[in-house]
């Protein structure tokens, strides 16, 4: 059966600069009002909040060559990054708490770095509704948050692709994407010509969430190693989740959505996460973040009865 890690690390990142709209800068303490550190404490696990990192405030400026607020994006993904590696390196499992989707670029950095020296391969579960591989060619609009996954791959501006152990920080064949419903247009291609595994919300209407995960998780353990998990807020359905700054209808409802994390813990996978684009300012109440922090208990193994079964092997 598997066990929940010993030691949690909370990492916030107050910031919004990646983003079009504002106020993912209060995720991190929305989550902590919505209860996450008590919640893993429930679980079992001891957890330590590092608390907030420090950074520079968002100048909401205009694109630049593309990049909005590049260099404040840029100074961000390296505190994160070094939050990241420093909590694996104390042998926790960390979590980011974001903070929009622009810092998943130094979160996997910080991770890519550790497994690199720990000999372990990575792969990344990536739950959004949005595939995330812009570049300023194909961005619409010039916000970091629709830019990490390309970063990561090597495509970007070199204050971000430079920030790993070596270019591309990770390998995007080993990128594994649920819950897709909002590509631009020239970024399909990208993600077609960079192959991704993507499972859209038609695979999940035509299969179900319970065979899309179990090839998801397949094609994770068959990487081997350390999986990490970026999930994005708004991979939710906005009747569920209206507290982001860029909805899109026609995502996971509860049920799905649970099941998704139940199956990620049955893995046995799961080595870091990111919470992201969490956005207060939208939410109703702090609903959403409730959800999050719900979703993320099943995550770490909450669940209705005890299951003798549930340690399931994935392979393709
Ligand atoms: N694809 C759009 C863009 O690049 C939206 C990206 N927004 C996100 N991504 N929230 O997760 O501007
Ligand atoms: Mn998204
Ligand atoms: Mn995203
Ligand atoms: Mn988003």
């Amino acid at each position: 059966q598997k066990t929940a890690p010993e030691r949690v690390s909370l990492i916030g990142a107050p910031t919004d600069v990646g983003a079009g709209r504002r106020g993912s800068s209060m995720g991190p303490e929305a989550l902590r009002v919505a209860g996450l550190h008590k919640m893993l404490r429930g679980l079992g696990m001891e957890v330590v909040d590092r608390g907030d990192l420090i950074g520079p405030l968002n100048p909401e400026e205009k694109p630049v060559n593309g990049y909005r607020n590049l260099k404040e994006v840029a100074a961000w993904n390296g505190l994160v990054r070094d939050a990241m590696y420093e909590a694996l390196k104390d042998g926790d499992f960390p979590i980011l708490m974001g903070g929009d989707h622009c810092l998943a670029v130094g979160s996997i950095a910080g991770v890519a770095k550790h497994c690199h020296e720990a000999g372990k391969s990575l792969s990344v579960l990536w739950l959004d509704a949005h595939a995330d591989f812009n570049t300023p060619d194909t961005s619409p609009s010039g916000n970091i948050h629709g830019m990490p996954i390309a970063c990561l791959a090597g495509h970007g501006p070199k204050e971000l692709t430079g920030l790993g152990h070596a270019v591309p920080i990770l390998d995007p064949t080993n990128v594994i994407q649920v819950g897709i419903r909002s590509v631009d247009a020239a970024e399909k291609e990208l993600v077609a010509e960079n192959g991704l595994t993507v499972y859209d919300m038609r695979q999940i209407d035509e299969h179900g969430m319970r065979r899309v995960m179990d090839m998801a998780l397949a094609k994770a353990a068959e990487a081997g190693g350390h999986m990490h998990v970026s999930f994005d807020v708004d991979f939710l359905d906005p009747s569920i989740a209206p507290g982001v700054p860029t909805t899109v209808p026609g995502g996971p409802n509860y049920r799905e959505a649970q099941l998704c994390m139940e199956m990620i813990y049955d893995s046995g996978l799961t080595c870091s996460l990111d919470i992201m684009e969490l956005n207060p300012a939208f939410d109703r109440g702090n609903m959403t973040a409730e959800l999050a922090v719900e979703l993320v208990s099943s995550l770490f193994g909450e669940q209705t009865l005890a299951r003798t079964h549930s340690n399931r092997k994935y392979s393709l």
